[in-house]
């Protein structure tokens, strides 16, 4: 009989990432399944199908998060968990997020090939709307696992379709899987992500045991200005939103500057109205998105924010509402440790290192021991189409992962 981690199958793995690519497929290689799409759901029934094949018992909650649950000896104890998101940026890549989805249902499917009988069960899952590229508060579904509702469900996209009605939608499009409520105990939750930086690359290294992450805040930002003819207002009267959103943008540069180039901040989303080139925006929404690993640089210059704002955008006005706030988050030795076992029971060198992207771990470490496992990625490149990891390293991640999975659930 095979141990567990020489169960995990290359090819097997490689091929339904291969498979799972193809929903949402760019022209340039790279990947657009926007969270609760027609794509996101084609998904979610294709993965399902291969749960059903397993016999795994199946079930999704109010925020449509999808659970793959392989039965242990007693189901009365809270399940290992383990997984990521399959939701993608808008030019995103064939690994981020459907990687941990993947290489959790391998190991799964590694378990049973072990003919491995865990005390726990062990469950795959995949949380939605990870990435927050359609509906601009990321982790939807790891919040709502923490929180027991679905964060802003009123909240609309670019389309004006609420989170409520696309999570229906969803919902309805898979009707017999067994519907749950937000939340359960869980024992333990391991996410296996590509690295999204060079480090493991640059050191040759196959596997990452993840520290912690660093905190995040977002916010929304709407510029409210006064629409004109741009032939015939004069400057001296105009109240134009877009120069306004400059102005506050490159005070806001000014504010995030670094000497020690930690701090990390974005503004990657900017809509302007009416967009026409001959009219004076009347409105521009930007979203900032500013990261740093200590509470305290976070606090202090999110609570700048607004007041900087304020009065960069005179004459006009600005509404700035922060819509996401990550603490900063430290993985408990409990499961770093059974990661670098595993890794090592594998023979795989690895190093500590922390993520400089946030996941779903960073919510979930508030209800259960949790922990992540990197593998290296070309050039660290990820959200962007050129996103690639190697067949040897997704495999050599899954057999930390199923590794890891038979200590926590045994
Ligand atoms: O933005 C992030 O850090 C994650 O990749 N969604
Ligand atoms: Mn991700
Ligand atoms: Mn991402």
């Amino acid at each position: 009989m095979k141990s567990v981690n020489a169960s995990v199958d290359e090819k097997r793995l490689w091929d339904d990432l291969m498979a799972l690519a193809s929903f949402g497929a760019r022209e340039d290689g790279g990947v657009c399944r926007h969270a609760l799409s027609r794509e996101d759901i084609a998904s979610r029934e294709w993965l399902i199908g291969k749960a059903r094949e397993r016999g795994y018992r199946i079930a999704a909650d109010s925020a449509a998060n999808l659970f793959l649950t392989r039965f242990g000896c007693d189901n009365d104890l809270p399940p290992v968990l383990a997984g990521s998101h399959m939701d993608s940026q808008p030019a995103g890549g064939k690994f981020d997020g459907a990687y941990g989805v993947l290489a959790a249902f391998e190991a799964l499917r590694a378990l049973d090939d072990a003919g491995l009988e865990t005390a726990r069960p062990v469950t795959a899952v995949a949380w939605t709307n990870e990435e927050g590229g359609r509906f601009h508060i990321p982790c939807t579904g790891s919040r709502a696992f923490v929180s027991g509702k679905v964060p802003e469900p009123d909240q609309t996209d670019e389309e004006g379709v609420t989170l409520a009605d696309a999570l229906k939608r969803t919902l309805d499009a898979a009707p017999d899987v067994e519907r749950i409520a937000p939340g359960f105990p869980v024992h333990a939750y391991v996410e296996p992500h590509i690295e999204q930086g060079p480090v493991l690359e640059a050191e040759g290294l196959p596997i990452g045991v993840v520290t912690g992450i660093q905190g995040v805040r977002w916010f929304n930002v709407t510029v409210t200005g006064e629409p004109g003819h741009a032939g015939t207002v004069p400057h001296a009267i105009r109240r134009d939103a877009f120069q306004a959103t400059l102005r506050a943008v490159s005070a806001l540069s000014t504010l995030m500057e670094d000497p020690d180039d930690v701090v990390r901040f974005t503004v990657g989303h900017v809509s302007v109205v009416p967009n026409s080139p001959n009219t004076i925006p009347s409105s521009v929404r930007f979203s900032i998105d500013f990261r740093h690993p200590e509470r305290g640089v976070l606090d202090a210059r999110a609570a700048r924010i607004a007041d900087l704002i304020a009065r960069e955008v005179r004459p006009c006005t600005a509404e700035v509402a922060m819509t996401t706030s990550m603490q900063p988050v430290v993985f408990p030795d409990q499961i770093t440790g059974a990661i670098a076992k595993a890794a090592d029971t594998e023979g795989l060198k690895h190093r500590a290192l922390a993520s400089g992207a946030f996941h779903d771990a960073a919510h979930i470490a508030s209800v259960c021991p949790s922990g992540m496992i990197f593998i290296p990625c070309r050039g660290g490149l990820s959200h962007h189409p050129d996103e690639w990891a190697t067949p040897e390293h997704c495999a050599a991640g899954a057999r930390v992962l199923a590794g890891a999975l038979a200590q926590l659930a045994a």
